[in-house]
């Protein structure tokens, strides 16, 4: 029997950890978020499609990704997902509609497009992103165009409260003592936001089917921001 996904990705990202010295670019994992993809993966269907981020393993494992060929990547072998050349950050897999960027923020504005050409289907489009991704302009221009056009999206923001080391506090302006919560700003563009509890995600999916809906979920990053390769003493 294949193992439960939070076990599966948790596996994944600590064989990294201990392969350190064999990578061979820059990786962000996803523990602490584990639970975020397994509720994506038991939601989403294989016609949908997903755009990620940098922190992007648990995104591509949901979409229905290959372990294999995901850790062959990060090897930076021929065999990998890309052959190698996009490493951990950048990959894409057009035969499951997954596509991931290093740009913060550079993929939502491609979600939007992926959901102008998806309207009327039944499909729909996630855009999976970090809190650091809603202080870039692409995001309100996404979240402002799908209202506009009622799109099928689903926005579903991992706030971790950091972006690398800076909390959102000394990122956003203060309203009393904390920031506004990201759900809030977003909501007063007119579409609906679901609370950021998990137990929402079959929701989401079924109402983004036909309207955008944006989800805040908060999240602790387990680790550091990013490991990269350990030069071994063999080079
Ligand atoms: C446009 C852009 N600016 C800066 C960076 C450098 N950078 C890489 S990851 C990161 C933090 C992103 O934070 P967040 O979006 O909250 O995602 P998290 O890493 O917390 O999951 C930054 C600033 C980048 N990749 N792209
Ligand atoms: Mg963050």
């Amino acid at each position: 029997m294949s193992k439960p996904f939070c076990e599966r990705l948790r596996s994944f990202e600590h064989r990294i950890l201990d392969n350190l010295d064999k990578i061979a670019c820059p990786c962000h994992l996803s523990l602490g978020a584990e639970a975020v993809s397994e509720a994506i993966h038991k939601n989403i269907r294989k016609d949908d499609w997903l755009f990620s981020t940098h922190r992007n393993h648990g995104h591509y494992l949901a979409k229905g990704g290959s372990d294999d060929r995901l850790w062959d990547e990060i090897l930076g072998l021929d065999s990998g997902l890309n052959g190698g050349h996009a490493g951990s950050q950048s990959i894409c897999d057009p035969s499951i509609n997954f596509y991931a960027s290093s740009i913060v923020g550079g993929s939502i504005g491609i979600a939007v497009g992926a959901a102008i050409a998806l309207k009327g289907t039944g499909c729909v489009v996630v855009a999976v992103f970090g809190d650091a991704a809603t202080e870039q302009g692409v995001f309100w221009e996404a979240i402002s165009f799908s209202v506009v056009k009622q799109l099928p999206i689903l926005f579903i923001c991992e706030n971790n409260g950091l972006s690398i080391e800076v909390p959102i506090s000394e990122r956003q302006p203060h309203r009393e003592t904390r920031p506004a919560a990201i759900w809030v700003r977003v909501s007063s563009f007119g579409l609906r936001t679901l609370p950021g509890e998990l137990v929402n995600i079959p929701m989401a999916f079924k109402f983004s089917r036909e309207e955008p809906i944006f989800m805040e979920i908060l999240i602790q990053r387990e680790g550091k921001h990013c490991y990269f390769p350990k030069l071994s003493t063999k080079h």
